[in-house]
């Protein structure tokens, strides 16, 4: 910690770029929990130079500004920016210590979890402090040369760190070690019904009758369905135009955990051909019996399956019996469990972002 201030940058070049990083980590940090393509790896990358680029900045502001925080000079102003420097320090931290196999059980919600809380917490409490005391950053400093080299020497060993600890995880064989791209670990994969149930909502029904339950087909369609359990699982009725389908695909939960199976079901595919979609039509609406509910784009749609069976087993209740989603390459919260409902669409409905956080939500 000595030689840093020697390359300490302006305390308003500091300030601004921890805007700047803040920005960058949370849009990073906001695709990665969508994407789930191997094709946008770059992104975790990205959030993962910046957060410890991040780190370097925040202990040159923390020492900056530190004589602020004796407690006899604490007022309402310092005390939030006390907050956020905590709040900002424990996401950096989580993040890191998630990278070398940390582990953390807070009920449906791990390390992970924590993380992202605290992440999103950080621009909350970051708007307010902004409000109180921001600065634009003098010209001058601005277009110092030597300020472009420090950046250059800031993200570099951001860059650096974050091979080094590639390394430090293989060699101490740490959990953090068998991440994926996309951080999560792997859990039960090709164990049938044995890997985690994680509805990371409130959504916990009662299992479904299958008797009583049915899937319908419906929207801007020309020839609208409704199919039984039997239809869903190629059981008795010959005529049925729907083949029972399989295929492999991974299933990759932003609480931090993967596992890859193989499904067996109905593509959706199939259920497209036979109900026909109108010209315009875009998207296709998964909904479940609890009101959670995601689309896919109709030209990807037609790919995912509606899955009866992982690995030869009949689906249990907790993860989604008798019909779930399988989106290969979409994050896990998008694999809807429990679907009644197939809705082709114009338009994505927007109220489905508030939807997978509070399921009864219906707007
Ligand atoms: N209806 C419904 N579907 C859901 C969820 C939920 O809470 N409700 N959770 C999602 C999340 S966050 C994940 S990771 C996967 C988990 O599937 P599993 O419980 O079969 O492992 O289901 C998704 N589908
Ligand atoms: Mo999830």
């Amino acid at each position: 910690m000595s030689r840093l201030p020697r390359i300490e940058p302006p305390p308003r070049v500091v300030d601004a770029s921890l805007l700047a990083a803040v920005v960058l980590l949370l849009a990073t940090g906001g695709v990665s929990l969508v994407s789930g393509r191997p094709a946008g790896a770059w992104v975790f990358d990205v959030h993962a130079v910046a957060g410890l680029a991040t780190v370097v900045l925040l202990a040159w502001k923390l020492r900056r500004v530190r004589h602020r925080l004796r407690p006899g000079a604490l007022d309402a102003t310092r005390l939030l920016s006390a907050l956020l420097g905590v709040v900002a320090a424990a996401a950096l931290a989580t993040g890191v210590w998630w990278v070398f196999g940390g582990r953390l059980d807070l009920g449906p919600w791990g390390l992970l979890n924590l993380h992202i809380g605290l992440g999103l917490l950080v621009p909350l409490l970051l708007l307010l402090h902004l409000r109180q005391r921001f600065a634009l950053p003098t010209r001058e400093s601005v277009s110092d040369r030597r300020n472009a080299l420090r950046y250059a020497a800031l993200v570099g060993s951001g860059a650096v760190a974050w091979q080094a600890q590639e390394v430090a995880n293989r060699v101490f064989d740490t959990a953090g070690a068998e991440r994926r791209f996309t951080g999560s670990r792997e859990r039960g994969s090709d164990a049938g019904n044995g890997f985690p149930v994680t509805s990371w909502v409130a959504d916990d029904p009662d299992p479904v009758d299958r008797e009583a339950w049915s899937l319908t087909v419906e929207g801007r369609v020309r020839e609208p369905l409704e199919l039984s359990d039997d239809d869903v699982t190629g059981g008795e009725d010959l005529d049925s135009p729907i083949a029972p389908a399989e295929r492999r695909a991974l299933l990759d939960c932003t609480s931090g955990w993967y596992s890859e199976h193989d499904w067996r079901g109905v593509r959706v595919g199939d259920l497209l051909d036979a109900a026909d979609p109108e010209e315009g039509a875009a998207w296709v609406q998964f909904r479940s019996v609890t009101g959670y509910r995601w689309s896919l784009p109709l030209s990807e749609a037609g790919d995912a399956l509606l899955a009866t069976h992982v690995d030869g087993e009949r689906l249990s209740h907790g993860h989604g019996a008798p019909l779930r989603l399988v989106a290969p390459g979409r994050r896990g919260f998008q694999w809807v469990k429990w679907v009644e409902s197939v809705k082709v669409t114009r338009r994505r409905e927007l109220g489905e972002w508030i939807a997978v956080f509070v399921s009864w939500y219906d707007g």
